[in-house]
């Protein structure tokens, strides 16, 4: 089987970790495996397959022999090096929200939209985590009938913005714990234990935040289709890992909920935990580290005539990000495109 050389950008960060890890568990074929990060990092001691690999600075020289990066350290470095990258040989797989809207750059989710990846000049890009795991779920109903509108609010974990976020939800929580009334907030305006702050990314000029325009905008790309409705307003709540979503959707023709079931059970991606009687429904802390994106509490909304009400949780770093972004390199493998 061939092998491929590797290079993981951002890869002492949350979703990098996540990424090793996914290749790792996944036997991706690789070569080689090429860990980047900021100078800060670089010559801490990684593993990879029990391998210890030393971490380098990233630099605009970093990609010489690289078949595959997969980057995840933020928009303005995959502004700043994809093209390097994309000028040695290798293919940007890219997990900013830098170039997702791009026309030439095929925006992906391999259950949804296998077939765009060929269409890429070296860069390929990973829709943002609140998008994928939604996508997975509504694209088997959408294939019954046509969503004409999707309302959407999210309930999403700190790991989402990265490490420092992690840590500071932890650092506060502790100082809660331990009676303390006033808590440093750095990473976010508000302290985010024990609260709920409707902000993700920042405010644009609409008055939505871009992570809503990020939903609307990628749902409709991802879909291939530009005339959806799309409502979004996306919350951060104090879990660490896994994103969970309210979705409502409008249908052109009636999908039951007996129905709505039957598609999903039998659809790639997606197990439907949906036993009320049993309390069992999907949850943040069930989903943390699993590949799939889980789906409950599906019901007819009786307040419209073709409306149906689901509940998605999906681990954020994995679906939403390293899981997703390493099953678009297995898409170009399986295709010979790479
Ligand atoms: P994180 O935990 O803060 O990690 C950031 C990573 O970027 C670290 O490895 C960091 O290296 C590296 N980095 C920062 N500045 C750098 C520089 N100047 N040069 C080289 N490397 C640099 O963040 P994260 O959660 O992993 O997220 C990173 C990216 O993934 C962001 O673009 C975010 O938008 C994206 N993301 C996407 C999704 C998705 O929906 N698909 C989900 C989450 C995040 P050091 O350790 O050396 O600082
Ligand atoms: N600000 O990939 O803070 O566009 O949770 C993903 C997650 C941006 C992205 C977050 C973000 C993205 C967050």
């Amino acid at each position: 089987m061939k092998e491929y050389n590797v290079a993981i950008v951002g890869a002492t960060g949350a979703v990098g970790e996540e990424m090793r890890r996914v290749l790792e568990q996944r036997k991706f074929p690789v070569k080689k495996l090429k860990l980047l990060a900021s100078a800060r990092s670089a010559g801490r001691r990684l593993t990879f397959k029990r391998m210890g690999v030393t971490v380098e600075e990233l630099a605009e020289d970093s990609f010489k022999g690289i078949d595959i990066a997969l980057f995840s350290a933020g928009g303005a470095i995959s502004k700043k090096f994809a093209s390097h990258a994309v000028k040695a040989g290798a293919i940007v797989i890219d997990n900013s929200s830098a170039f997702r809207m791009d026309k030439e750059v095929p925006l992906v989710v391999p259950e949804v939209n296998p077939d765009d990846v060929g269409a890429h000049n070296g860069i390929i890009a990973n829709p943002n985590c609140s998008t994928i795991q939604m996508v997975v779920v509504l694209k088997p109903l959408y294939n019954r009938s046509r969503i004409k509108r999707i309302v959407v609010s999210t309930y999403q974990a700190v790991s989402g913005t990265g490490k420092n976020a992690i840590e500071e939800l932890l650092t506060q929580s502790k100082k809660v714990l331990s009676g303390e009334n006033k808590v440093k907030a750095d990473v976010y305006p508000h302290q985010i234990a024990f609260n709920v702050l409707p902000h993700i990314d920042i405010f644009l000029k609409n008055d939505y935040t871009k992570e809503e325009m990020k939903m609307v905008n990628e749902t409709r790309k991802i879909m291939g289709d530009s005339e959806i409705g799309i409502s979004a307003t996306c919350v951060r709540v104090p879990i660490l890992i896994s994103h969970a979503e309210a979705v409502n959707i409008e249908t052109e023709k009636k999908i039951t909920s007996a129905e709505a079931k039957k598609i999903l059970k039998n659809a790639p991606g997606i197990e439907v935990i949906d036993e009320p009687e049993k309390y069992a429904y999907p949850t943040p802390i069930f989903a943390a580290g699993k590949d799939a994106c889980y789906v409950g509490r599906i019901r007819e909304d009786e307040s419209i005539k073709n409306g149906l009400n689901l509940w998605i949780v999906s681990d954020n770093l994995r679906k939403g990000a390293a899981l997703n972004a390493v099953q678009i390199a297995e898409v170009l493998i399986e295709r010979k495109l790479l």
